[in-house]
């Protein structure tokens, strides 16, 4: 019984080992085409990235309650509707710089966005 347990152990952590690295390596082939930060316990995962000029970023709330979010900036200004959870914001960055993505509602979110 006990090295039955044991087998299942090492059977689910195979698994588990396999799931990952599939992740892993499909995140590899893509050139990462969809950038996406999410919102969640008020603050954004990752709270840096860095994106190509043109690039779009997605920004999922994963928290229970609204966001709403803005850049200010000489090269782009962007204000979001109340962002529901479970809603996507999609931004786009057209020209280099660094740009502060912040929430009205919880103004110590910050997620800093590096474009190149
Ligand atoms: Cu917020």
């Amino acid at each position: 019984m006990r090295r039955l347990l044991l087998t299942a152990v090492r059977a689910t952590s195979l698994i588990s080992a396999a799931v990952i690295l599939a992740f892993a390596f499909g995140a590899a082939l893509g050139a990462d085409p969809a950038p996406t930060v999410v919102q969640q316990g008020r603050a954004f995962h990752p709270e840096q990235i860095t994106l190509d000029h043109g690039g779009t970023l997605t920004i999922r709330n994963q928290d229970e309650f609204i966001h709403q979010i803005y850049v200010k900036s000489d090269s782009l200004n962007f204000d979001s509707d109340e962002q529901p959870p479970g809603q996507d914001v999609v931004l786009k960055f057209p020209a280099a710089g660094t740009f502060a993505v912040r929430c009205h509602i919880h103004p110590k979110m910050l997620l800093t966005v590096h474009v190149k």
